[in-house]
């Protein structure tokens, strides 16, 4: 007999949700430009738009709130927070910032220059704008398989190390930043990557000088793959794995909005004292002081608690990605396309293959998010075209491969009777998908367009 898992907590608080009609919905949208990130978050029934900054915090967190110390300088929250990074990721240099991109600004400000190129696994919104606003060039090199949502290969995350050595020997070690390397890629669908590969990347890098830096945003559940998937991991701890993820690189990038359980908060940690230092310099001219950055003492001692609570146990990776993996079994059960394996955040549906009747410049991931939201309440996001942005030089669409909608699930919110009402719409929806209409621009930003572009359906 199978015997279910269940979530390792108890509810002690609850939020009432908004229950709307189908005719607010339609109202609701169309006043968004049909962009689910327009949307109030009263009309909305179940969010899924993100994983980032909605977890739940535990009694422990809510009540280390209390406890921290909102000194200017030297507060005993920004030490807390020092230790658990350092017992946790094994990084003994922190600079913490108001969330993940503020990182990402001082990192590429600091490590790359007019010409460089920064090869990463696929590419992240706001790191890839960081990286070309200081004037790099990034490019993908993460493996074929990644751009194919329905192969089912175990480590989908992973750097393909002759697309890497190519990129190097066209422009020399030195023109290289550094590699920029995401642990569970978002894009790609939460997608791990292998220890093997982290190791294999990073002693091809050292042997040339060339920095490795994670995005350890989401290492928490890539280490939950590599434990469930790769020979030799599966009787190691969490903690354990993370830790030996983290060794082999020179530092990370991190919001902590996601593994690390806070609503907001980042930080930058690396290893050389003299990149440290340099990176305070301009952490106190964009975020604040180097003992609080961009949060607040009681935000660092919610998250230090965050990210000791994040490993001290493996059941709640497991029954967070657990989670994940119920409402991506029920659509592939039905026959919905997904992208394969189920990711650790959230669950992508292929809007290329749902929405086989509309071209890419007909934003199908676009359209496809609006009418789930529609249909029910339940707020996805657009991961395509509209995401991928132009580029910077031609002003054309990049194309990505990948056209689809993020289903994400926040941390500890939502419980599987949620999951359910979630594949119930998405299969409605499915089973009308021909009769969803494309879309086009009213206002396009100029930069990460996606978070406040405006569409109209193409009469
Ligand atoms: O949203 P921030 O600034 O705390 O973090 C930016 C960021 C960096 N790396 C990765 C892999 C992310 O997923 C990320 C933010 N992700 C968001 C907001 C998301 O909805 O996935």
């Amino acid at each position: 007999m199978t015997r279910s898992w269940a979530e390792p907590w108890k509810i002690k608080m609850v939020e009432p949700l908004s229950m709307t009609t189908r005719d607010q919905r339609e109202d609701a949208i169309r006043d968004a430009g049909y962009n689910t990130f327009l949307l109030r978050s009263d009309d909305v029934y179940i969010d899924l738009l993100t994983d980032s900054g909605t977890s739940a915090m535990s009694d422990r967190q809510w009540s280390a709130l209390m406890l921290g110390d909102e000194a200017y300088a030297g507060a005993r929250s920004f030490y807390k927070l020092v230790e658990a990074v350092s017992d946790v990721y094994g990084y003994e240099e922190l600079i913490p910032t108001h969330q993940g991109r503020g990182a990402e600004h001082i990192l590429s400000q600091l490590l790359i220059g007019p010409g460089d190129v920064v090869p990463g696994n696929m590419y992240f919104t706001t790191t890839r704008y960081h990286q070309e606003h200081a004037g790099g060039t990034f490019v993908d090199v993460i493996i074929d398989e990644a751009h194919d949502p329905s192969s089912m290969h175990p480590f989908k995350g992973n750097i393909d190390l002759d697309k890497l050595a190519a990129v190097v020997d066209e422009h020399g070690a030195d023109r290289i930043a550094y590699v920029s390397f995401e642990t569970n890629v978002n894009m790609a669908g939460g997608q791990p990557a292998s220890l093997a590969n982290i190791k294999d990347v990073y002693a091809y890098c050292s042997e040339r000088d060339i920095p490795v830096m994670l995005d350890a945003t989401r290492a928490v559940e890539n280490a939950y793959f590599i434990q469930q998937r790769e020979a030799g991991h599966e009787n190691s701890s969490i903690a354990d794995i993370l830790l030996e993820i983290t060794k082999h690189s020179d530092g990370a990038t991190v919001s902590s909005k996601k593994d690390n359980l806070v609503n907001i908060g980042g930080f930058l940690a690396v290893r050389d004292p003299e990149l440290a230092r340099r990176a305070r310099a301009m952490l106190v001219a964009f975020e604040g002081l180097h003992t609080y950055g961009g949060m607040a003492g009681r935000d660092m001692e919610a998250l230090a608690e965050g990210i000791r609570e994040m490993v001290a146990t493996d059941d709640h990776v497991r029954s967070r990605v657990g989670q994940v993996g119920y409402l991506g079994e029920a659509l592939v059960k039905y026959g919905v396309p997904v992208v394969t394996p189920i990711g650790g955040h959230g669950v992508f549906l292929d809007a290329a293959a749902i929405l086989p009747h509309l071209p890419q410049e007909a934003f199908p991931a676009q359209a496809l998010a609006a009418a789930i939201y529609v249909d029910s309440g339940v707020r996805g996001m657009e991961r395509g075209i509209v995401s991928a942005g132009r580029d910077p030089e031609t002003g054309d669409h990049h194309v990505p491969k990948l056209e689809l909608v993020r289903l994400t699930i926040p941390r500890r919110v939502y419980t599987q009777s949620h999951m359910d009402v979630v594949a119930e719409s998405v299969i409605e929806v499915y089973d009308h998908a021909e009769d969803i209409q494309g879309l086009e621009f009213t206002y396009e930003p100029p930069e990460l367009r996606f978070f406040q572009a405006r569409f109209q359906p193409i009469s």
